[in-house]
């Protein structure tokens, strides 16, 4: 079971921000844009074409594009006295929301208004290298000042997301922990509504610094954080009506941040975790999000309140990780009451008796970490060694390969793997199946063993999901031989 101890050097509260403070009924004007569901429509001149992307661009990427993203400077208003400035799609936090059509291709036209390279990754979707948008796999940056214009067919159906998948670094400015992140949601052909709304959550963690872990060697923490782009009590509450069944799509976009969410005095029923449908559909009081983990989960509005969604933990939550749920005709300050307790276990949601699963090959990936001394980030191996010196994993096509994620260090790591899923079939020795996900938390000193079925070939990069720790070498490339 976890708990949020148990991820021993993850900050467990913020500075105080004074957000006590905070007025709760700020409502008017600050509607979050990142819900807008229809295309951007808008026009921006081209002054740079011809970066290698557009060269490489597939067939059928001249026609107009479906949807535009402009990645540049913003300076964002979290709250009326908390502004900051960082890298943005189309001017909003989080990106425009996405809804794409599975097996219906889709053309996406990409500007680049920064001074810097950027490269746009399709998280969750099983597309080909040169689209996917992870340098190390082939796929082309985009130069300073260029655009491009890509095209995939979406797949699987599900909650997916794309966010910048350039480095940071030292630079806490960049990659993951700027504003360059937004949802996707892929319809399945046909999907009948079995729920009365939908509504998307979009969790983020904002003014990076470091500091020191318990061992003296650096971490990263966060001054505030945000759902949907707006600290708790700056954006409109969400307006429910007893009985009404809202589905929830919630994404942890945060670069480094696991987090919890509570709605006190009602439940989750999970439906999907990282878009795959669940076999079981558990009930939970709490829900945990490992960074680029998503959930989708209704909620049947049986408690008639003004309530806070949001992080279980004080600091967290003081700190702007929540949204205000007012039901209809009910007003007055909003209630927080925490959970009895935080647990999350995957196979909550798994077959209820597992299927066994053999494999046809069995690869062992290690995880630890060298401790290079006090004020020093520590450098990720995988097997021994950082990226770029990992060697290639090889797959090969059509096969069932297991894979045994050993942690052997004292942090939890988010790993992912891109252009594919991959099935639980062990956590910490007890067997599971049925769910399906890519990106799956390797709690500090555990095993967690998945399955991955080799069936989309090209590199696949496999790195943990925290910025910092990719960064420091926590990266290998999978090959198909
Ligand atoms: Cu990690």
């Amino acid at each position: 079971m976890a708990t949020p101890e148990s991820n021993s050097r993850q900050a467990d509260s913020w500075p105080n921000t004074g957000s006590s403070r905070r007025e709760f009924l700020c409502r008017a004007s600050l509607v979050a844009a990142a819900l807008a569901t229809k295309p951007v429509e808008y026009a921006f001149a081209v002054t740079q074409t011809g970066s290698p992307a557009t060269r490489n661009a597939p067939a059928g990427a001249e026609i107009s594009p479906d949807y535009r993203l402009e990645i540049s400077e913003v300076e964002w208003e979290l709250s009326p006295k908390k502004k900051i400035r960082t890298a943005a799609y189309n001017g909003q936090i989080p990106g425009p929301l996405l809804r794409l059509t599975e097996g219906k291709p889709v053309r996406i036209e990409i500007a680049n208004r920064l001074d810097r390279a950027e490269i746009v990754h399709w998280h969750g979707q099983w597309i080909p290298v040169d689209v996917d948008g992870a340098m190390e796999e082939g796929s082309p940056m985009i130069a300073p000042g260029g655009r491009t214009r890509i095209a995939f067919t979406p797949r699987p159906s599900g909650l997916h997301w794309y966010h910048t998948h350039a480095g940071a670094n030292r630079n806490l400015k960049l990659g993951l922990y700027s504003g360059l992140f937004g949802a996707i949601l892929v319809d399945p052909p046909s999907n009948p509504a079995r729920y009365d709304a939908e509504q998307f959550l979009v969790l983020h963690d904002w003014e990076p610094y470091y500091s020191a872990s318990d061992d003296g060697s650096l971490m990263v923490s966060y001054v505030c954080g945000s759902i949907n782009g707006r600290l708790l009590g700056h954006d409109a509450p969400m307006q429910v009506r007893p009985g009404q069944r809202v589905l929830f799509q919630i994404l942890n976009a945060s670069a480094t941040e696991t987090h919890w969410l509570t709605l006190p005095g009602h439940q989750f029923q999970v439906l999907a975790l990282d878009g795959a449908p669940v076999p079981t559909q558990a009930k939970v009081d709490a829900l945990r999000l490992g960074p680029a983990e998503r959930v989708t989960a209704l909620v049947t509005m049986n408690n008639p309140g003004v309530w806070i969604l949001g992080e279980p933990r004080d600091g967290f939550r003081n700190a702007g990780m929540g949204t205000i749920v007012e039901y209809a005709g009910r007003s007055g300050k909003p209630q927080f009451t925490p959970p009895a307790a935080l647990a999350w276990d995957y196979r909550t949601f798994a077959d209820p008796v597992p299927a066994v699963r053999t494999p046809d090959v069995t690869i062992p990936l290690v995880f630890t970490s060298s401790f290079k001394g006090h004020g020093a980030l520590d450098k990720w191996m995988i097997n021994g060694k950082s990226w770029p010196e990992t060697p290639p994993i090889l797959l090969r096509q059509g096969l069932r390969h297991r894979l045994i994620f050993d942690n052997r260090s004292m942090d939890d790591h988010p790993v992912h793997l891109h252009r594919h899923n991959f099935e639980l079939v062990s956590i910490r020795g007890a067997a599971l199946s049925g769910v399906h996900k890519d990106v799956v938390i390797v709690e500090a000193e555990t095993k967690v063993e998945v399955d991955l079925l080799a069936n989309n070939p090209g590199d696949t990069l496999f790195h943990c999901h925290q910025q910092d720790h990719m960064d420091a070498g926590f990266m290998a490339l999978f090959r198909y031989a």
